[in-house]
């Protein structure tokens, strides 16, 4: 029986082969894909965005868990398109112009996607006039990174750029990074904003009344 706990242990120690060898042995033996996700590959998930917030894990062990999780994510994502069928919901996400930060955002957007999310990942340093083409294109919502004090003025811009494209009503948006804060958020006119990927997730829903 395929351990979602060792799944999880695997995630938090950067184990690319060995998430990806109790991924298959789950899903060969009929485990919903959805509780694979969550009790497996989110919860190790979790455990490192704690570790990483309480300085017990720096970047790197960042970067190795989340590969783990995206060599898994890869085997998982089929499954979960076919159990889930439609989408919750359409998200463009980007970090914003000037900032090249995109470990998080990367995060945001694994997160968001392994919970039945499409995502449309603009990449990095992405300009305000990007982020409202994607609003135009269908999405939802409008999902920004900043890492830089330096940086963060650009959502302020890319969502009065939304308000003058007259598409500010018609999606939500949804800010983050280290330096962005809730108050920050308010005096910019973001919808919503959260601390981590998990929490992402959850703002994600309640924004879109799910
Ligand atoms: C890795 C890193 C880099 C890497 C980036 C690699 C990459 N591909 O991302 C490199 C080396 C390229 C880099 C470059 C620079 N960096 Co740098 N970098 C960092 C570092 C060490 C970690 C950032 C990180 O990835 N954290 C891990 C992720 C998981 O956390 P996170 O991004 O906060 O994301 C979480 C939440 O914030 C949230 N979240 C994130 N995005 C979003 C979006 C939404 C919508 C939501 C809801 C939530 C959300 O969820 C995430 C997951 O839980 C930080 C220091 C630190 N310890 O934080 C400095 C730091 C951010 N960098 C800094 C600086 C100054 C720079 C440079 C200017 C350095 C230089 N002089 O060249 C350049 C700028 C380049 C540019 N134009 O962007 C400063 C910023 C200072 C400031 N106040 O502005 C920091 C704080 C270092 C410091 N103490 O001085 N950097």
């Amino acid at each position: 029986m395929a351990d979602l706990n060792a799944l999880a242990d695997a995630i938090i120690n950067g184990r690319a082969k060995k998430a990806v060898e109790i991924t298959t042995e789950a899903i060969d033996e009929g485990i919903a894909p959805g509780t694979i996700l969550n009790d497996g590959l989110v919860a190790g998930m979790n455990v490192v965005g704690e570790y990483f917030k309480n300085n017990e894990f720096y970047v790197p062990e960042v970067l190795v868990a989340a590969r783990a999780m995206q060599k898994s994510m890869d085997i998982l994502k089929p499954k979960l398109q076919e159990a889930g069928a439609e989408p919750k919901g359409v998200i463009a996400i980007g970090t914003v112009k000037g900032d090249l930060h995109d470990i998080g955002k990367n995060l945001v957007a694994m997160m968001l996607e392994g919970s039945g999310f499409e995502i449309r990942d603009l990449g990095v340093d992405v300009s305000p006039e990007k982020f409202v083409e994607a609003a135009g294109n269908g999405a939802q919502i409008i999902a920004m990174s900043a890492l830089l004090t330096t940086t963060m003025p650009s959502m302020k811009s890319t969502i009065d750029a939304l308000t003058e494209a007259g598409l500010k009503d018609k999606v939500k948006t949804m800010i983050g990074g280290a330096p962005v804060t809730q108050n920050y958020a308010d005096e910019i006119g973001a919808d919503g904003y959260s601390t981590d990927a998990a929490s992402a997730v959850d703002k994600a829903i309640e924004l879109l009344g799910l």
